[in-house]
């Protein structure tokens, strides 16, 4: 994945046509693309090959399981394309392990959720799940746009690991905080897929992450 516009798009929508039509409109202004349960229960997991060969893919499976399955799934994802998973770490240490080792480094580890409901369970815990982000090897962590303060403090735990922020445009959170804590990139699926103009929706958010670093 490289990191050159900042930006990842979040593809939730729930069919291949639309898929396709949000990608091509907005696939100038993207480093990636992050798809989800709605996507690939709906268009199948082959989907992960073919957006692979337009942007890298990153697989949000937020994978939560003992180690042997979670590096069952993370093989079916690589094997399918995927650049990088996303997978809890309140699973524990193992478990985490098992998700980079089998992406070969290229794991994201949830902290805390951006949310409201990501305050109740998720927040309490941050700051540890953000340690065993950096003691498993992860390549980073997922940080929340809507409380740009909190990635400032994950940021303090986590050095120089990577920072993909979910809850800019529909949950709230502003592309330009975001990135002015220290996300290196961000996430937005529905301010991108739902604008009536997908493409200048994405360039909207590449001018405001040109502004802010
Ligand atoms: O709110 P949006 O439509 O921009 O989508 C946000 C995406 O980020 C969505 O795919 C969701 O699964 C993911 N995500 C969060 O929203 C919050 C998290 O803490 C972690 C992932």
């Amino acid at each position: 994945m490289e990191k050159r516009r900042r930006l990842i798009l979040a593809l939730d929508v729930t069919s291949r046509a639309e898929a396709k039509r949000v990608v091509d409109l907005s696939k100038d202004y993207l480093d990636a693309i992050k798809i989800n349960w709605p996507l690939i229960l709906a268009a199948g997991p082959d989907i992960i090959t073919e957006l692979a060969k337009v942007k890298d893919v990153l697989c949000d499976l937020k994978i939560a399981d003992i180690p042997s399955i979670n590096t069952l799934i993370v093989d079916q994802a690589v094997k399918r394309g995927a650049s990088a998973v996303i997978c809890h770490g309140f699973v524990g240490d193992d478990s985490v392990k098992a998700c980079v080792d089998a992406a070969k480094g290229q794991a994201f580890v949830v902290t805390e959720m951006s949310h409201p409901g990501g305050k109740q369970f998720t927040a309490p815990v941050a700051d540890k799940l953000a340690a065993l982000a950096k003691s498993s090897g992860a390549r980073g962590i997922v940080a929340p746009a809507t409380r740009p303060e909190r990635i400032m403090d994950l940021r303090k735990i986590i050095g120089k690991l990577e920072i993909i922020s979910p809850g800019v445009g529909a949950q709230g959170g502003k592309a330009s905080d975001a990135l002015k804590a220290g996300a290196d990139y961000i996430i937005v699926g529905r301010a991108i897929y739902e604008s009536p103009d997908p493409k200048a929706a994405a360039k909207a958010l590449a001018d405001e992450v040109k502004r802010s670093i």
